[in-house]
């Protein structure tokens, strides 16, 4: 009986199928699912979130992204001091070693679109460029989800390989 209850959550959430994943693939990089969360009209900053894989054999750099919907995108990482959570802006992009997988994800290393051009609606689709120090320029869509949304399973599931 008491073990039925944890079932049901789970199974609930395995039915509740995210949004369709997508992926990029470029050089030995793996970028999997970019996703960004609805904003209030007038709101002035959204997050962007992703993971990047690096199946090949050197390492590579994000170093900057560009939306066209937001005056400039940086690359943050939030962290908690003393009860209060913060974010600061990652200088120098993030690496990527062979073998890693980096999560941007909330509450962690994230992008931050600042000065949006317009709101970003749940449902529809967002371009956006990264720029790699060795794999150069790669185009994605971020999927824009529910204001409050979580990290996917499917994302979740990808962090065991
Ligand atoms: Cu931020």
């Amino acid at each position: 009986m008491i073990k039925l209850r944890f079932i049901a959550p789970l199974a609930l959430a395995l039915l509740v199928a995210p949004a369709a994943a997508h992926d990029y693939n470029v050089g030995g990089l793996m970028i999997r699912h970019p996703w960004s969360r609805a904003t209030v009209p007038g709101g002035k900053v959204g997050g962007g979130y992703l993971t990047i894989m690096n199946h090949g054999g050197e390492a590579d750099r994000l170093v900057s992204v560009t939306v066209p919907f937001a005056e400039k995108a940086e690359i943050h990482e939030s962290s908690m001091e003393g009860g209060v959570a913060r974010m600061r802006e990652i200088e120098g992009g993030v690496a990527i070693a062979p073998g890693e997988t980096v999560d941007f994800a909330p509450g962690g290393k994230h992008l931050m679109f600042v000065g949006l051009t317009k709101p970003l609606a749940k449902g529809e689709k967002v371009k956006g460029e990264l720029v790699f120090e060795k794999a150069g320029k790669v185009e994605v869509e971020f999927a824009v989800e529910a204001a409050g949304a979580k990290p996917s399973m499917e994302g979740m599931d990808h962090k065991g390989h």
